[in-house]
């Protein structure tokens, strides 16, 4: 046996307990002791076996950080059969996640006990991968096809008591796990159970309906991404081989996905969701108690933020300035948690707004810990607001900006406490969005910082820190793609083709079709904001100007780019002539998909690196989770520097150097894109050198 698996004894029930913390992945040792264990049970006299885990949850899956590794025998899938070959019976014991090879593990035993709480699952394809140990072939045998292609092509997984309704378990518990596993493994003994082996039971039958239904919703959804479509397609083959055959076929093509740059795309953007927290400055710092927030502003942002908190379980008071603003942006919560309820993600709609109080009087936040401002974008209004909450809020507290581009250090010189001042930038919508950039300015003291990273957990976002500039880590990067895509039209190309090459890389919108649904009016007040500062060599789409002096702001005025009928829309020609001026005598070309995609990236790696490069964002990897998070940025790529890291940096390089020929001042390279490829290294690197 290894240390990562024990057997124990208790009467006539053996227990086989898997403790590798922290989440009992199915690693080399696990494997191992797994299938010792089984031999011992086959020998000894104990009469039925009971595999349980220790800790906090029953498997976490597959040890990921195996993948890409040789692989070490045994393998997954022989485990599996090892424990359904029993000659005794065998209990899965689930409490919490059971997950991917943790779930093929209970459809290997023969009877499946789910405490309450548990939830089992196939997240396979999140890592761009299928279930590789007899998911794809028990799960359907056992439930038929129809919750199989629910859940595997999603990566999703049910509770204890969907579990049990859809058959994928026989029993549901509650209170300790080892108790209630040696309760059932007694109860199959006095009922003289035998082994029932999932492998051995009738083909699923084919459902031709379903089988399409399925296809076309993941071919849609999928954008690009092979893994749905393969869990399908393994499904498909329980409904048409024998068991055998099924699980041959659905190993070579778990293997396959093993071999491309999605799986390692996947498995990049899972270990960074992780690291992404991880800053050697928050070691040993304690995160304040926030127990209380304050919202400042209840516009749409606001009343998102204030939604996320009240989510989360958070006490929320809102400040507007009036009492009909109050009495909306109070309307527009309730509404966001209406919706909230359709989606399944709030039971109590009433208990949650009880925590929401709406007032127009600052001295109401005399009790908050932390306040969030969320009024208009503007230096003198952020800076009135900040000395307000100076006033009012007590000691300790902490003052947060929600600006998307400001410069925070000169909002927190309204205070008397600027190491309690930091940046909260959420993304539209605040309840929905996963991304949180966690502005962290000159003076921010690190428990505010920590405070914030605490926050965001429990807001079930993802924080990223980042420095002061404008547009911080994201909306830097993004104004200079924009800026590409721009470029991209005064040469030639035009919005409709960009749009469409940026949707086949994988991103859900291009540019242009974003600019309509956000309002082409955000676009032109950004111009006009930045005019005066304006480098003279930049170019100014004078054609979206024009555009905003039409009145057509994109999908609000049913106009912009493309016309809309509700929310499909075709391009609009009509925006030609103002494209046609706006290049004026410029040489013109036409540009291939590749290459509209190839400039696009390459301007946001290049901005990137000058980001990663002067300490805006720690490492590469939070540009990776910025744009994976906030940007749409497909997720199976792992992100733009990884991206940049397999077309190779040198060759990268050499594109922007040759861009920079005719546009020096856009093409600019980053000295640290020089420096990396000077020294032939990667992102890749770089990230190992700055991660814990
Ligand atoms: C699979 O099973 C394929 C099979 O079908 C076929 C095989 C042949 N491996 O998330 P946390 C680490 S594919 C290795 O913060 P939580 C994680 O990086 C696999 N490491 O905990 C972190 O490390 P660190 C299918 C793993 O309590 C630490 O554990 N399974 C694995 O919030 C704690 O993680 C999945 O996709 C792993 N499988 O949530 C499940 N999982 O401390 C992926 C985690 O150094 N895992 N780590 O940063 C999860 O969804 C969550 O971790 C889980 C626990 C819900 C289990």
């Amino acid at each position: 046996m290894t240390k990562a698996v024990r057997y124990e004894r208790d009467g006539d029930v053996a227990l086989i307990v898997i403790a590798n913390p922290p989440v009992n992945a199915l690693g080399h040792a696990v494997r191992e002791g797994l299938w010792q264990a089984m031999d011992r049970f086959a020998q000894d006299d104990a009469r039925i076996a009971v595999i349980l885990g220790q800790g906090k949850l029953f498997l976490g899956g597959a040890d990921i950080s195996e993948f890409g590794t040789p692989p070490r025998e045994p393998h997954l899938p022989d485990v599996c059969t090892h424990i359904e070959r029993s000659a005794k019976p065998v209990v899965a014991a689930i409490h919490g996640p059971a997950l991917g090879g943790g779930c093929e593990v209970a459809l290997g035993a023969h009877y499946r006990l789910a405490m309450e709480g548990a939830r089992l699952g196939f997240p396979e394809v999140l890592l761009g991968l299928i279930p590789g140990a007899g998911g794809s072939q028990r799960m359907p045998r056992l439930t038929g096809v129809g919750p199989a292609l629910d859940m595997m092509p999603a990566g999703g997984s049910v509770s204890a008591s969907e579990a049990l309704k859809i058959g994928l378990v026989d029993r549901v518990a509650t209170g300790d796990v080892r108790e209630a596993g040696l309760a059932y493994a007694r109860d199959l003994l006095d009922a003289a159970a035998e082994p029932r082996r999932t492998g051995a039971l009738s083909r699923p039958t084919h459902d031709a309906e379903a089988f399409d239904a399925a296809r076309a919703l993941w071919t849609k959804k999928s954008r690009g991404e092979v893994a749905p479509l393969a869990a399908i397609d393994a499904v498909e083959v329980a409904t048409r081989t024998d068991f055998d055959a099924g699980i041959k076929e659905e190993r070579r093509i778990f293997l396959d996905l093993m071999q491309t740059p999605q799986r390692a795309g996947m498995i990049h953007a899972f270990f960074n969701d992780r690291k992404v927290s991880k800053l050697p400055e928050l070691n040993g710092v304690s995160p304040r108690e926030i127990a209380h927030v304050g919202v400042i502003g209840g516009g749409t942002m606001g009343a998102g933020i204030a939604t996320a908190c009240l989510l989360a379980g958070l006490p929320v008071t809102l400040v507007e300035r009036d009492e009909a603003a109050a009495k909306k942006a109070r309307t527009t919560i309730t509404g966001n948690l209406d919706a909230a309820v359709k989606r399944g993600k709030l039971k109590d709609r009433d208990g949650t707004l009880a925590h929401l109080n709406t007032v127009t009087d600052y001295a109401a936040l005399g009790d908050a810990d932390l306040a969030i401002e969320a009024v208009f974008e503007d230096m003198g209004v952020k800076k009135d607001v900040f000395a307000r909450l100076d006033t009012v809020l007590k000691p300790g507290a902490i003052l947060a900006t929600n600006t998307s581009y400001l410069d925070v250090n000169e909002i927190a010189t309204s205070t008397s406490r600027p190491g309690d001042v930091i940046g909260l930038h959420f993304f539209s919508p605040a309840h929905v969005m996963k991304l949180l950039e966690v502005v962290v300015a000159g003076q921010t003291a690190a428990d505010v910082t920590a405070t914030a990273f605490a926050l965001a957990k429990r807001l079930k976002k993802t924080a990223v820190k980042a420095g002061v500039c404008d547009g911080f880590i994201g909306n830097r990067i993004l104004a200079t793609y924009r800026g590409a895509a721009d470029r991209m039209i005064l040469d030639g190309a035009s919005p409709w083709e960009i749009d469409a090459a940026i949707k086949a890389f994988g991103l859900p919108m291009g540019p242009f079709e974003m600019g309509d649904l956000a309002g082409l009016d955000i676009g032109f007040m950004t111009r006009q904001r930045k005019a005066a500062t304006r480098d003279p060599r930049d170019v100014v789409p004078t054609w979206a100007d024009a555009m905003y002096h039409e009145g057509w702001l994109g999908q609000k005025t049913g106009r912009g780019y493309y016309t809309y009928e509700g929310r499909k829309g075709t391009p609009n020609e009509a925006i030609l002539p103002f494209i046609e001026e706006a290049r004026g005598d410029r040489p013109q070309r036409s540009f291939t998909p590749e290459e509209i995609q190839r400039r696009y990236l390459a301007a946001m790696v290049n901005e990137a690196a000058k980001v990663v490069g002067e300490g805006i964002a720690a490492r590469p990897l939070d540009v990776d989770v910025t744009l994976l998070y906030g940007y749409g940025f497909p997720r199976w790529r792992g992100g733009p520097m990884l991206w940049a890291d397999h077309e190779g940096l040198p060759a990268l390089l050499a594109d922007i150097k040759a861009w920079a020929e005719t546009d020096p001042y856009f093409w600019e390279p980053s000295a640290l894109l020089e420096q990396l490829v000077a020294e032939g290294r990667s992102f890749a690197d770089l990230n190992k050198e700055n991660v814990q």
